[in-house]
């Protein structure tokens, strides 16, 4: 059995969590923060066979989208004595997930 952590944009976590839910993966959804934006995001906690794995990491793909998203206005560049407020555009993934061996799942 395999623990996979999906981090996820908020945006597409409705979809994303009903999509397993039909497909009958068992999903445990955690509100989040990226460390780099520093705005939230959402953590799934999905257990699943070994065999399921690749199944579960389609549907991940099909419905989470990457995003432009623009950092927070930061005062970083000095122009003549005035701080002026910075910002750019990162591209933030549709998911980043981690595959963990669980050595041992118990439901009681
Ligand atoms: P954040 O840390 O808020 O990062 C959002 C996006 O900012 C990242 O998108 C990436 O494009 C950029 N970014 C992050 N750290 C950076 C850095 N040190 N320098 C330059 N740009 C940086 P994603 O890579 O798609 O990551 C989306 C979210 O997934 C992250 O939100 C974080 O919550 C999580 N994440 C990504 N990689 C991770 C890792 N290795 N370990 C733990 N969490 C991770």
């Amino acid at each position: 059995m395999k623990l996979v952590i999906a981090i996820t944009q908020d945006e597409d976590t409705a979809n994303l969590v009903s999509k397993l839910t039909e497909e009958g993966f068992r999903v445990t959804k955690l509100a989040s923060t990226g460390g780099f934006l520093k705005s939230g995001n959402t953590t799934l906690l999905i257990g699943v066979d070994d065999d399921k794995v690749e199944d579960l990491v389609k549907v991940i793909e099909k419905v989470c989208r990457p995003r432009e998203v623009t950092t927070p206005a930061t005062p970083m560049s000095l122009v003549e004595d005035v701080y002026m407020p910075y910002t750019y555009n990162i591209k933030v993934g549709g998911a980043t997930i981690f595959i963990l061996d669980v050595d041992r799942y118990e439901r009681i």
